[in-house]
């Protein structure tokens, strides 16, 4: 099995992200592509969202316009394989540490050319806070990361830092940091460019968002959630057998690991339910819909 190195290991430990290149061969690379076309090719037949497709406002039969495919590896099997590829549990083994691996979910997040949808800040331990942190999110590159794509973007080391407010002004949950009240430097973000075919793994805890795409070049990028085996989630186990058969590596345990971590809850749960680009509709000052500021290049 492949693993990765110290130095890698130490980099994310400091910076909470990290890619790795080569991890997707191109033969499941052109596999995966053929099948979100195909995908995207018969969401022309859906008006809104359902249990697969979560569509962009101005998706027709016409121009269809996917922002997310939910759950790809239930979609697809070619998602599911790749999650259980040797060489991704081995690098998961090594940032997750001993206890195992366990499948929180997956999104394939379809970023189209000319106008696809930005995600804006926050922390994905917002949404789901675990008995411990050691919890991340691998975004599979299913094209290359440019600047002008809207790639994930990060600030470094904010996984060592506070959970942020996710709340909106009604009060309720809404999956995004309003971007004026938390002193951070988001211009400061560092995007996660690399060729298709590469990994990125950033730490549950990290501030990260991402603009929207205003090249000609789709951005593609298949998301998994993995947890350490023995961290449980505070929002509760809906069902024991699907936690157990999301284990990747290790053994079912019953002994949560308990590590002092900042939570807030995502509750009261968001009015706008979903998918995050309907959570963050909620969010009244938007963050990536803002002109640049003089001498900044739009992200
Ligand atoms: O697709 C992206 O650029 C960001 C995705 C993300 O952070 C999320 O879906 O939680």
């Amino acid at each position: 099995m492949a693993d990765i190195g110290a130095a890698e290991l130490a980099r994310y430990r400091r910076d909470g992200a990290i890619v790795v290149e080569g991890l997707l061969d191109q033969a499941t690379r052109a596999r995966m592509k053929a099948v979100v076309a195909d995908l995207v090719e018969r969401s022309r037949g859906v008006a809104s969202h359902d249990d697969v497709y979560d569509l962009e406002p101005e998706h027709t039969a016409e121009r269809p316009r996917v922002r997310r495919i939910k759950r790809p590896h239930k979609v697809h099997p070619v998602f599911d394989e790749f999650m259980r590829s040797p060489r991704l549990l081995a690098v998961l083994s090594a940032l997750l540490g001993p206890s195992g691996v366990r499948l929180h979910g997956s999104k394939l997040n379809l970023k189209a050319p000319d106008g696809g949808s930005a995600v804006e800040w926050h922390q994905d331990w917002a949404f789901y806070p675990h008995t411990n942190d050691d919890l991340l999110a691998v975004g599979v590159l299913l094209d290359d990361a440019t600047p002008e794509n809207g790639p994930l973007l990060v600030l470094p080391g904010t996984q060592l830092g506070p959970t942020y407010d996710h709340h909106g002004p009604d009060g309720r949950f809404c999956g995004a940091m309003e971007p004026d009240r938390d002193g951070l430097d988001y211009a400061a973000a560092v995007p996660l460019l690399a060729p298709a075919g590469a990994c990125s793994f950033h730490h549950v805890r990290i501030v990260h968002g991402s603009a929207t795409n205003r090249s000609t070049r789709s951005r593609n990028l298949l998301l998994y959630e993995f947890a350490a085996a023995d961290a449980y989630p505070l929002m509760g186990v809906g069902d024991w057998n699907d936690f157990n058969d999301r284990l990747l590596v290790g053994r079912p345990t019953v002994v949560p690991r308990i590590v002092d971590c900042p939570v807030r809850m995502p509750l009261p749960p968001a009015g706008a339910q979903g998918s995050i680009y309907e959570n963050q509709t909620a969010l009244a000052n938007r963050y990536f819909e803002r002109p640049a500021p003089a001498g900044r290049v739009p992200a």
